[in-house]
């Protein structure tokens, strides 16, 4: 980790529209940290599915011990629709979560001014909210495996995995968190289905909230919590929930306030020495990929996140000021949040804004 000079960032576009929105954050980003007179040493990788198909893995085998030479990671998607999902993902971004114990992924939802919610709200009511998704343990687990296969009796076991340890960390971040907010936080469950580990998540959680009392607790079932998400989602303050429920309902959550384009998000290291890594939620829809619409949004402020936590305030805060009045008009918001504007155009709007400010 660099100590005095310029923070160093591993870049990763990775694969499809990630080759897109990464380039355009990265120039913004720069300007913002221009105009603040900082600046970031930038050190770009090739690593996702193209290298794959040259080199039969997603990344050099020795990349995480590359990784833990910079201050971050800053990465773009990754998911090729001739590469089969669980390699892409196991390959990369698996290995980096769990190798640097990225223990917290940090999904917040925000409506932003001009940007119509899809969702009907109460007048003077406005969305903001933010999941706390356990990123390292849960339901995405290595433990399991299949038999018999090929024949009628294959069988598949998924084992899900969850520490005391584990629900401990991720219940007092939220907890952190929510006192920084509305003092509220919903647990998400599925105890009444799901009889060992989610019994399990509920006792170790409402436990570990004895040591906040200032926050106000309530637990729901995540079929529920969806439904909420959709019918009363400005109830939510900080959203606590495993591995698997905290990334579906953040999708849902950013589809509410507009659409995926707008889903950031920062995986944040349990140890100060290695690096935490920021990419938007999205992954690298190869349905537009290449069509120059992709919504670098959601990146630009996972990048504003990545500032913060390198305690680059200035420029963070003026990129946040920045990409506020980019979703204000149709003519600079892209076509996911029924504007007009091409990733280009954000781009350039985005870059006039910070270099004339
Ligand atoms: N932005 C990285 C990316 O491609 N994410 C899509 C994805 O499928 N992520 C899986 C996950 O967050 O668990």
């Amino acid at each position: 980790m660099s100590l005095n000079s310029a923070k160093r960032v591993a870049v990763i576009p990775g694969d499809g529209i990630g080759k897109e929105v990464i380039p355009v954050a990265v120039k913004v980003l720069d300007a913002a940290l221009h105009q603040a007179g900082l600046s970031i040493d930038w050190t770009w990788l090739d690593w996702g599915s193209d290298y794959f198909k040259v080199n039969g893995q997603m990344m050099p085998t020795d990349g995480i011990a590359q990784l833990s030479e910079f201050d971050c990671i800053f990465l773009g998607a990754i998911g090729d629709p001739e590469v089969p999902d669980d390699v892409t993902l196991w390959g990369l971004l698996m290995p980096i979560r769990r190798e640097f114990d990225l223990f917290v992924n940090l999904r917040p939802v925000r409506q932003f001014d001009g940007v119509r919610p899809n969702v009907q709200l109460p007048d003077g009511e406005h969305i903001n909210m933010l999941i706390v998704r356990e990123n390292t343990e849960g339901e995405y687990s290595e433990s399991g495996g299949r038999s018999f296969k090929g024949t009628c009796r294959e069988f598949a076991v998924q084992n899900d995995i969850f520490t005391r340890f584990g629900i401990e960390r991720i219940t007092r971040f939220a907890a952190e968190a929510a006192r920084n907010r509305r003092h509220k936080v919903t647990s998400v469950t599925k105890s009444n289905g799901i009889i060992h580990t989610m019994t399990f998540w509920d006792e170790v959680v409402a436990e570990t909230m004895q040591e906040y009392p200032d926050i106000e607790l309530s637990k729901k079932l995540i079929d529920a919590a969806a439904a909420e998400f959709v019918t009363r989602p400005q109830e939510f303050d900080v959203v606590v929930a495993s591995n698997l429920y905290g990334d579906i309902l953040s999708d849902l959550g950013s589809a509410t306030v507009g659409s995926l384009g707008i889903a950031a998000s920062a995986n944040l290291s349990a140890d100060p020495n290695m690096p935490s890594m920021f990419e938007p939620v999205h992954g690298s829809a190869p349905d537009i990929a290449g069509s120059g619409i992709a919504n670098p949004i959601a990146t630009i402020w996972s990048g504003v996140m990545m500032l913060e936590h390198l305690n680059l305030n200035k420029a963070a805060t003026s990129l946040m000021n920045a990409i506020e009045v980019s979703l204000l008009n149709p003519e600079t918001r892209t076509k996911d949040l029924r504007g007009t504007a091409s990733t280009a155009d954000v781009e350039h709007f985005l870059l006039d804004l910070l270099n004339n400010s």
